[in-house]
């Protein structure tokens, strides 16, 4: 049930200055791409919003996602966000258990006008019979909570594309949460994905607040994520592609070039393919990344991450961003690709069996799951163009 909380003095009863609110506030439309004005009205916004009703269920995964963000940049402002909500259900984090926990989520379904959050992948194999919780499968459980959520916010690389429960050979046939929707096994509702295995922490935390604060989701990618937060890849911003356009890369974990910070490329590194923000925004209070440690991005955030190669193997040199020269319109080709195309395909299009001048043609033609981007002719162009150039 929605009650009415005042954020700001909630937030001075726990000795958080109006400044510190400020500063969170920045931080947060600084990751969801929003100008920085707008953290007035974001403060503003939750100062006298409601307390907006969740529920929180967890499916096959490994509470990663709930311990992210439960050990957020912020801790006292991501707990607050916490206790803003009313957290009708949470099997970790209730003190209910049991019939009462059921009933409490029984009364918040009933009740509807709440946001449904979901983490892990739900098991299609044995009737579902892989994870049930109090009698019942995950599928219908997440059902009967859909049906009167305004919105459903899949965290986690588990609940977005089935993620480690879904790798090969995935013995419970577990899914994420569109390709139910996909299947026609749940009722499609606004949908916003957050993978990242964990996601960031402020991913879910800035997201909520959006959802609070402007009553809609912010804006969306072609795979619903957020596309402030999951625009660029996380070779776009890594504080090591300087050695990477050098050439200058570690070959193993401690050389010299592991010393001198040098780009994990060789080492298996999917930071090229790999769309998440966690070079600017950072991990454990702004401290440090994989990739700040030492360790290649193993693109946790991407479907398919587990299976789409060793986790230390270098990608193909097509999944590169092309090195200086290359024409512009293959540039642009790959771009389009690897932003759109990566998530079904080898990274060159090597396993294309189409003729590549027919590709534009069949795509219009066959559709698919993943084939819902506009391409204009232009792109195509550059598109064949590029996948040429790999042939
Ligand atoms: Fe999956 Fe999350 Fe990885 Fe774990 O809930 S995204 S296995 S961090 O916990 O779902
Ligand atoms: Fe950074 Fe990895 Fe790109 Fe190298 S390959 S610049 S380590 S993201
Ligand atoms: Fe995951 Fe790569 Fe970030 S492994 S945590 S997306 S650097």
């Amino acid at each position: 049930m929605e009650t009415n909380i005042n954020f700001c003095s909630f937030a001075s009863t726990q000795g958080l200055s109006r400044r510190a609110f400020l500063k969170y506030c920045t931080t947060l439309v600084t990751l969801l791409g929003l100008p920085t004005s707008a953290a007035t009205q974001l403060a503003a916004g939750l100062g006298g919003a409601r307390k907006k009703p969740v529920v929180w269920l967890s499916f096959q995964e490994c509470t990663g996602c709930t311990e992210s963000f439960t050990r957020a940049f912020s801790p006292t402002f991501e707990s607050l966000i916490f206790d803003f909500f009313s957290l009708d259900y949470h099997h970790t984090l209730q003190a209910a258990a049991g019939e009462a926990a059921e009933a409490a989520k029984t009364e918040a379904i009933e009740a509807g006008g709440y946001l449904l959050v979901v983490e892990g992948a739900v098991p299609l194999a044995e009737d579902g019979a892989c994870s049930t919780i109090a009698g019942h499968s995950n599928l219908d459980t997440l059902r009967r909570s859909a049906s009167k959520a305004e919105a459903i916010i899949a965290v986690g690389s588990c609940a977005t594309f089935s993620g480690l429960p879904g790798a090969a050979p995935n013995p419970t046939d577990a899914v994420g949460i569109e390709q139910l929707m996909g299947l026609g096994l749940l009722e499609h509702r606004p949908l916003i994905n957050l993978p990242g295995c964990p996601p960031l922490p402020e991913a879910i935390s800035a997201t909520l607040a959006h959802l609070i604060v402007y009553g809609q989701e912010p804006q969306l990618d072609a795979l619903h994520r957020p596309r402030a937060i999951y625009g660029n890849t996380v070779h776009d911003r890594c504080p090591r592609l300087q050695f990477y356009y050098q050439g200058k890369f570690a070959t193993t974990f401690d050389d010299e070039g592991a010393r001198e910070g040098w780009c994990l490329y060789e080492l298996g590194c999917k930071g090229p393919t790999t769309h998440n923000a966690c070079p600017t925004q950072k991990w454990n209070q702004g401290t440090s990344t994989p990739i700040d440690s030492g360790h290649p991005c193993i693109g946790c955030s991407e479907p398919g991450f587990w299976d789409t190669s060793g986790l230390y193997v270098s990608l193909k040199p097509s999944a590169q961003t092309p090195l200086p020269g290359e024409s512009d319109q293959v540039d642009k080709g790959r771009k389009l690709f690897d932003d759109n195309c990566v998530y079904c395909h080898e990274p060159n299009g090597q396993d294309l069996s189409t003729p590549l001048d027919e590709v534009p043609r069949a795509y219009r033609e066959r559709g698919g799951r993943a084939h819902r981007m506009q391409v204009e002719d232009e792109q195509w162009r550059a598109l064949v163009e590029y996948l040429e150039s790999q042939r």
